[in-house]
């Protein structure tokens, strides 16, 4: 019985009371704006309810996972990649014939869901973003080219920066390069067991340009077939800097790799305009200085939790 007159019943009663009196005021004042007119306290009460509902008034979209992402204002899409594990690598003849630094095969595991640029990143946006563009080709939805990796790097790191400032970053997540192995999964479909030779096809025609069909130039992202995510242009088109130095494959299988001993040299990955359809093999990997700049060269990004 003492419990009804406690502080805390006491502070409930108040509140109560309080609220109460607050609605009484908000009726009376939503009766004096209609003028007591019925039908315009109905479409008052309507209206207030669909603002408080409707994402027109809600503050901004941020990414949710399970869901692809557009960043609004550079119209920069991304496609959500589930966590999972697959095979990377190649074993030879078994896979469509691998190079030496593309072996061994060996199971990664992806341990974190992320989302990857649908398309390579484009002069337009690159502009928006960077304020300048060094392409060759130019073109405003060709991809940028031209451009080191330690420029890709700061266009991430800006792209970020612009993000968490407007609050649309997830707790733990930036836009990056893709590790290596980020991108191979997702060149490959993520965990669809079976694989292409090229991302998302077999014949090289139908995903990538390339030395065969590119008339010596880089073509607007997107005119070829998107491999089973929805990702454009992952054979083909530009080159792609990843995030990793460049060393060989260990045996042992690993989680969420990404090769930072040795950073003279950086990775880069897909194939691109002027070369040779096994160039745009999925397995395929090549490197650079991560200071020469070449228009065979872009990027793609993707929206992942921090490297250590
Ligand atoms: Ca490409």
């Amino acid at each position: 019985m003492c419990a009804i007159y406690s502080p805390a019943f006491s502070a409930v009663k108040l509140t109560g009371l309080a609220l109460s009196f607050y609605f009484r005021k908000l009726s009376r004042c939503v009766y004096t704006l209609t003028c007591g007119n019925r039908d315009a306290r109905i479409t008052f009460l309507l209206f207030s309810i669909i603002a408080a509902t409707t994402p027109v008034f809600a503050a901004d979209k941020t990414p949710e996972k399970g869901e692809n992402w557009t960043i609004p204002g550079i119209e920069m899409e991304f496609v959500f990649v589930e966590k999972g594990t697959f095979q990377m690598g190649g074993r030879g003849f078994l896979t469509f014939g691998s190079e030496r630094d593309e072996r061994p095969a060996h199971l990664v595991r992806i341990t974190r869901p992320f989302w990857i640029g649908k398309y390579e990143v484009t002069q337009a946006q690159y502009t928006e973003i960077m304020g300048e563009n060094p392409s060759d080709f130019q073109g405003e939805k060709k991809p940028v080219e031209s451009v080191t990796w330690h420029d890709a790097v700061e266009f991430c790191e800006d792209l970020t920066a612009r993000e968490r400032k407007a609050g649309r970053l997830p707790e733990g997540y930036k836009y990056r390069l893709p590790t290596e192995a980020e991108w191979e999964y997702a060149a490959m479909g993520a965990r669809h067991k079976l694989q292409h030779k090229f991302s998302g096809s077999n014949e090289v025609e139908e995903v990538a340009w390339y030395q065969g069909n590119s008339d010596e130039h880089p073509s607007a992202v997107g005119a070829k077939k998107p491999n089973r995510l929805g990702l454009y242009d992952m054979s083909g088109n530009v080159w792609e800097w990843c995030l990793d130095g460049y060393g060989l494959y260990k045996s042992t299988n690993a989680v969420d790799p990404v090769d930072t001993e040795d950073t003279s040299f950086r990775v880069f990955r897909g194939g691109g305009w002027s070369g040779p359809a096994n160039y745009c093999r999925t397995k395929r990997r090549f490197k650079l200085p991560p200071d020469k700049a070449y228009n065979i060269v872009g990027f793609r990004v993707v929206l992942a939790p921090s490297v250590r």
